[in-house]
Parts: C-alpha cells; sequence; structure tokens
C-alpha cells in the first residue's frame, strides 16, 4: 500500500479526521467564495452548524452548473497566485467548467494517484504507458504525476496514434498500460492485427476509467491484452482521476475518503440513501485548496459499502459506475443505460467491443432504439445465415434484458466510429 496508515484506519478514526477537514472546508468556502457564503446563507446554515458528519446533510448541493455560472474562476478559493495550474472538462454540451490547483493540490492528487496506481498492483519496476489525453482532459497529466511519484516509468505518449503505441509497447517492454477501455479495446486490435507475436508484449496491469465500462468488457479486455484490468475513477470537478480506484481482488473502488467524502443520494428526492442502495454519488473534497467543493453532485450511479476488502484496506468502496443519470436513455418510458447493452452483447459472443445506441423517433412519434455492433471477423466470414442467427439472439437477449423492442444490425468489423478517448456510445436523433 502507498499509504497503508491511512488506508486501513479504523472507522472511527476516519470519521475523526474527515470531521475536522470537514469543518475547516465549509469554513473556507464560506469565507473565500461568495458563491457559497450566498449558498449557505440562503440555506440558513453557517460554518458554526457543522460539527459532526451527520450535519453533512445540512449543506447545500453543488450542481455542475453553479461551475458553469462561475466560469472560469469564480469559484477558487486560493488567490489567483497560488494557481500553479488549470484543468478544463467540456462534457458533452455547452460552455466548460474549469479548475485550478495549487502546489499543494497537485502534491495531493499526485499522491491520490501513486495510492490508485499502488492499489492496483504497479510498482516502481513498472513501465507505463500513458495514454489518456495530456492536456485540458486530466487524464494525462494526472496519471503522469502519480506514477512519477511512485516511482514508476513513465512513457508519456498521450492519446492516438495507434500503431506507435503498438510499437513502443513492444520496443520499451511496456508493463502498465492507462487508457480509456474503449481506447484499450482498440489497441487490442491494432496489436492484432501488427503482427507481432503475442509473446512480444510484456503488458500486466491496465488502468482504464474515464467512462463506463460493464465486467464483460472488463474480461474481453483482460484476454485480448493479456493482463489484469483495473478500474479507475475520478472527474475534474473533485480532482481528475485518483479519487477512487480497483485492487487487484476487483470487489470495488477504493475512495480514498480522507480527501473526498462520498454519499449516495437519491437523484429525485435528494435525500441521502442507506449503505448499498444504488444512487447518485455526491462528493465534498475535503483538503483542496484552490476549488474545494461541497456536495458536488457527479451524476454517476453507484452505491456504497463499508466493510474491508479481502485486501484490507478499510476506505469504503464504490462500485463500478453503473450509469449517468444524464447518459440514460429514455425509449418508450423504460430506462436504458449502454452499460446494460454492453454487458449483454459481449456474454452473447460472436461481436466485438465496439458498439452504438441509436435512438430515433418514427413517423408514428414512437421511439426506436437500433444497436449497431461490429460482428467478429469469424463471424464476418462465416454463412450470411449463421449471421442472422446471431442477430435474432442478441435482439432477444437485450429484449429480455431491458424489456423492450429493438432493432440490432451487426455491422462488418471496423466500421463504426473508434475513439481515442471517451468513447461516443449513444447518438440520440430525437427531437425532444
Ligand atoms: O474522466 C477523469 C479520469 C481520467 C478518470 C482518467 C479516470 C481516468 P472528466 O472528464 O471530468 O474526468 O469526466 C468525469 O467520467 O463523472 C464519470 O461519468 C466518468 N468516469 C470517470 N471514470 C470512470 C470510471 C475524468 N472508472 C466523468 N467508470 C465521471 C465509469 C467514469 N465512468
Amino acid at each position: 500500500m502507498w499509504n497503508g496508515e491511512i488506508e486501513t484506519l479504523c472507522r472511527e478514526q476516519m470519521r475523526e479526521i474527515q470531521t475536522e477537514r470537514l469543518k475547516s472546508v465549509v469554513r473556507r468556502c464560506y469565507e473565500k467564495v461568495p458563491h457559497y457564503r450566498e449558498a449557505f446563507d440562503s440555506f440558513g446554515v453557517h460554518p458554526d452548524d457543522i460539527r459532526s458528519l451527520d450535519d453533512l446533510v445540512k449543506l447545500p448541493f453543488t450542481c455542475k452548473n453553479d461551475l458553469r455560472d462561475h466560469y472560469p474562476f469564480d469559484l477558487f478559493a486560493a488567490p489567483k497566485r497560488d494557481i500553479v495550474r488549470v484543468h478544463a472538462s467540456s462534457g458533452t454540451t455547452g460552455k466548460p467548467i474549469a479548475v485550478g490547483y495549487t502546489h499543494a493540490d497537485i502534491e495531493l492528487w499526485a499522491e491520490c494517484v501513486a495510492r490508485s496506481l499502488a492499489c492496483a498492483g504497479v510498482t516502481s519496476d513498472d513501465i507505463i504507458q500513458i495514454a489518456y489525453g495530456y492536456g485540458l482532459f486530466t487524464g494525462g497529466l494526472g496519471l503522469h504525476y502519480g506514477a512519477e511519484k511512485l516511482g514508476a516509468t513513465v512513457v508519456p505518449i498521450s492519446g492516438g496514434n495507434t500503431k506507435r503505441q503498438v510499437m513502443l509497447m513492444r520496443d520499451f517492454g511496456v508493463t502498465t498500460l492507462a487508457c480509456t477501455p474503449s481506447f484499450g479495446a482498440y489497441l487490442a486490435e491494432e496489436m492484432k492485427d501488427s503482427g507481432i507475436p503475442e509473446e512480444d508484449f510484456k503488458l500486466r496491469v491496465g488502468i482504464f476509467g474515464a467512462e463506463p465500462w460493464s465486467q464483460s468488457m472488463r474480461r474481453e479486455i483482460e484476454s485480448k491484452l493479456n493482463l489484469c484490468a483495473i478500474d479507475i475513477y475520478g472527474l475534474t470537478e473533485i480532482l481528475g482521476p485518483g479519487v477512487s480506484c480497483e485492487c487487484p481482488y476487483q470487489c470495488g473502488l477504493h475512495v480514498f475518503e480522507d480527501h473526498f467524502l462520498p454519499e449516495i443520494i437519491d437523484p429525485d428526492t435528494e435525500e441521502p440513501l442507506p449503505e448499498g442502495e444504488i444512487g447518485e454519488l455526491v462528493f465534498t473534497t475535503l483538503t483542496k485548496e484552490a476549488a474545494p467543493v461541497i456536495r458536488f453532485r457527479t451524476r454517476d450511479l453507484s452505491r456504497l459499502y463499508y466493510e474491508p476488502c479481502a485486501c484490507g484496506r478499510t476506505l469504503v468502496r464504490m462500485e463500478r459506475i453503473l450509469g449517468r443519470t444524464d447518459d440514460m436513455l429514455i425509449i418508450r418510458g423504460v430506462n436504458v443505460f449502454p452499460s446494460q447493452v454492453e454487458a449483454v452483447l459481449l456474454s452473447v459472443g460472436d461481436v466485438d467491443p465496439h458498439y452504438q445506441l441509436i435512438a430515433d423517433r418514427s413517423a408514428r412519434h414512437m421511439d426506436d432504439l437500433e444497436i449497431r455492433v461490429e460482428m467478429s471477423e469469424a463471424l464476418f466470414n462465416d454463412e450470411i445465415r449463421k449471421i442472422e442467427d446471431v442477430e435474432v439472439h442478441i435482439r432477444k437477449e437485450i429484449e429480455s434484458t431491458l424489456g423492450i423492442s429493438v432493432k440490432v444490425k451487426l455491422v462488418e468489423p471496423k466500421t463504426l466510429p473508434r475513439s481515442e478517448g471517451k468513447a461516443k456510445r449513444v447518438v440520440d436523433r430525437r427531437e425532444l
């Protein structure tokens, strides 16, 4: 463990640390950020009212819109001269959000990523190829500083250029790959096509995150890349990668809760939900200087569980992200998450992990959902009859999982757009 003392604290001691830090971040926000002072005042809550973790619920939520409305720097709690870095995220629509970091924040971030990598089983003997994008996106630089802090050898290749990625992976004897799961699947294809014998690659761990992926996708990537695929989670508003990460037991992501205090709420009623129930993840940063956030609504769906992990960590675990409240499609009144479809597609076999969900509205104002997925090379070379059978089989499986009728179209291998960062799984053509 990178920080064994913190990662194995008993619950009582962790709560003590969190309580002290919560009091201090709430006061800091109230004193330094006009938005928080106004929000607390209008909620009728004062920093003096926050005496224990149970008082957290008295505080107002912060939403992505609050960050947009104060774009770029109005939520900063540190003077501009202390800001040493800015990252931004545009999301899928509209105005971006910007987040600043002081020296101490960059140090905190490196600590959390070093913890994540150590948790994943990466050591200073590893060579890590960082194929997340470098730039305003937090993936590249976030992983970079943490991997250097851990003492691993960093190959800062960034995204794109798949042929070069594969060549360097072989030439440098890369042992750890960090990228989005969809780019991982793309690289697996490129490695196969390169004709380089499998045994020439030395990969053993993958650090995959930044987009939802299913358990079946994990198994597929693990067998194609011949590594242990670890899930890492984070978001720009809170830090970037390194908010939580799995260990090789792959049973939930350990949340670095001495820095990020998680809650699960019902997205509709906004009430906190008991342990184990699925709802929206909410985070409060406990130690960030430049851009602290109070009760940030992530829109990500997950659940929390507090029993210690077999790895010895006592940190609260969150389940892999089950979907987002906003990438959920509602088709004829039924909630559909791309991850549900992905799980079915990959469990059926005969198809590759490249797919898209296309929602459209027919002339009779009915919602249609078409699922396009690439067939495997083997199936493509098979008889047309077999292809039709697989199509029908997939359609039936998806219909029984989702409870709605769908269209399924198997397309030729390598015809759907590939992504070098986050995959675009959903195309919604309905005019709502
Ligand atoms: O994606 C930070 C990151 C970079 C995480 C590299 C992991 C690895 P944003 O661009 O702000 O930050 O996007 C944050 O991405 O709210 C989730 O919806 C999604 N996301 C991030 N990690 C995961 C994951 C980075 N492991 C948004 N599983 C979050 C599922 C994830 N979704």
